[in-house]
């Protein structure tokens, strides 16, 4: 069988779990081969930590792409999450343009807002260019806030309706014009909180839950993310790969929560790896 290759466009946070330091491991351990793309360099993520450094790379992007086109190489997925500027929302919309070949899956997490705010480090108009990014997508992965961003509608606090969720699904699906999306941070109770999958084409519907446990746990939408773009790479289908993505999640929160951890530190999904693979069946 030949291997799968996934290249992963996100910063390097060097601590506090969160974008390469949870894809890489995530993404290899499912069997793909990830190649990496880290569009900046911090000492920490910026959620809750002060004084970090930040060394932007963004210039080092393009000669990258230039000297990976002189070795032909090809991408089965390319993911992207957190962009620090305007300029890397444009450049990565040109290394898509640059990179993708018939088959490739391009999966883009906006990330860039969560419980009703746009982060603090972002200006208002990000939520545009991120759009524009997701309009390249096959999947893309918001959250509720980064949802409702993108299409212009105000912020509204759950437990939500099925008709509110699937209402988003679709406004998003003919705002972006991306293929599939999954929907973070739905819930439609106080007890459990999950994911919502949209697929356009086939106009299928899917939830994924598990129990809530309270706190804010950095790092989880990549995690998350890690997971669905694993997961489909590795031939899954939207809702099993949801689900997937869903409870290995949730359980690492849970083994955080149990541990009693700095939130900010990340999650503990690397003991959840062994069953991870097993589960995805490789
Ligand atoms: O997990 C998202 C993320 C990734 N990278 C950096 C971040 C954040 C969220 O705050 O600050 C640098």
């Amino acid at each position: 069988m030949d291997q799968k290759r996934v290249l992963a466009i996100h910063d390097i946070s060097c601590f506090g779990r969160c974008s390469l330091t949870v894809a890489l491991p995530i993404i290899s351990a499912t069997g793909l081969e990830c190649t990496v793309m880290p569009t900046a360099v911090l000492s920490t993520h910026t959620g809750g930590f002060t004084g970090y450094t930040y060394r932007d790379l963004t210039d080092d992007l393009i000669p990258i792409v230039d000297h990976w086109k002189t070795l032909d190489l090809k991408f089965d997925s390319i993911y992207t999450g957190f962009l620090g500027s305007f300029e890397q929302i444009d450049i990565v919309s040109d290394i898509f343009d640059r990179l993708k070949e018939e088959n490739t899956l391009i999966v883009v997490d906006p990330v860039m807002a969560d419980n009703g705010e746009l982060y603090k480090i972002f200006p208002d108009t990000f939520p545009n260019g991120m759009k524009k990014l997701c309009s390249k997508a096959d999947v893309i992965l918001p959250n509720i806030t980064e949802a409702v961003l993108m299409l212009g509608e105000e912020y509204k606090e759950g437990p939500y309706t099925v008709n509110y969720i699937e209402g988003l699904l679709k406004r998003l699906g003919e705002a972006t014009g991306a293929k599939k999306i999954v929907l973070t941070g739905v819930y439609l109770n106080k007890d459990d909180l999950g994911a919502a999958t949209y697929d356009v084409e086939s106009n299928q519907i899917s939830y994924a839950f598990h129990t809530i446990i309270p706190g804010y746990y950095h790092g989880t939408g990549d995690v998350f993310g890690s997971v669905i773009v694993a997961a489909l790479t590795n031939g899954m289908s939207l809702p099993k790969a949801n689900e997937l993505a869903v409870y290995f999640t949730a359980e690492s929160i849970g083994r955080t929560e149990r541990a009693g951890t700095d939130l900010r530190y990340g999650v503990n999904f690397e003991m959840g790896i062994p069953k991870l693979i097993k589960d995805m069946g490789i």
